[in-house]
């Protein structure tokens, strides 16, 4: 077990729905603790950089044209075990195949739109939050 920080991303299409305030409450409950949080829009450079490991993916194009088509949360995320944790609660990729009580199972239907990210390994959240947070303050 370990304390560990990972990025989450209420989606634009999170945020255009209003969800943030239920998705931040769901991690809080959980017992994650928010060290960082910032609402930006994200450019096509952040965007590709962040998507970088789709890069050539039949996807990538509309991946990137969706998380710069309005504003994101970015969320820092600390606890135990936080990056597993907090994949376990956003729920399967697809939300036709996410379990009900998950963020994605509950409140998303469609792939292209299911609004939230969170960072898949150790390398990846170490990257991704030096992306969204770079001052290094998380
Ligand atoms: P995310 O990176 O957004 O947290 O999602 P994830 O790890 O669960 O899924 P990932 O494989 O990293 O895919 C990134 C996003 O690309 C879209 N996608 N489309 N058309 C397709 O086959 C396809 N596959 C993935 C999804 O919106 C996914 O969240
Ligand atoms: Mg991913």
């Amino acid at each position: 077990m370990a304390i560990e920080t990972t990025l989450v991303l209420v989606k634009p299409d999170g945020v255009r729905r209003a969800l943030c305030g239920e998705i931040v409450s769901r991690f809080e409950r959980r017992g994650y603790e928010l060290r960082g949080a910032r609402l930006l829009k994200v450019s096509r450079a952040l965007a590709q950089q962040h998507y970088a490991e789709h890069k050539g993916k039949p996807f990538f194009g509309d991946l990137v044209s969706f998380i710069t088509s309005g504003p994101v949360l970015a969320l820092a995320v600390r606890g135990e075990n936080a990056i597993a944790g907090v994949r376990t609660m956003m729920g399967a990729t697809n939300p036709a195949d996410s379990a009900p009580g998950t963020i994605r199972g509950d409140l998303a239907t469609e792939l292209s739109e299911n609004i939230v990210h969170g960072s898949d390994s150790k390398a990846s959240a170490k990257r991704e939050l030096g992306l969204f947070f770079p001052d290094g303050l998380v």
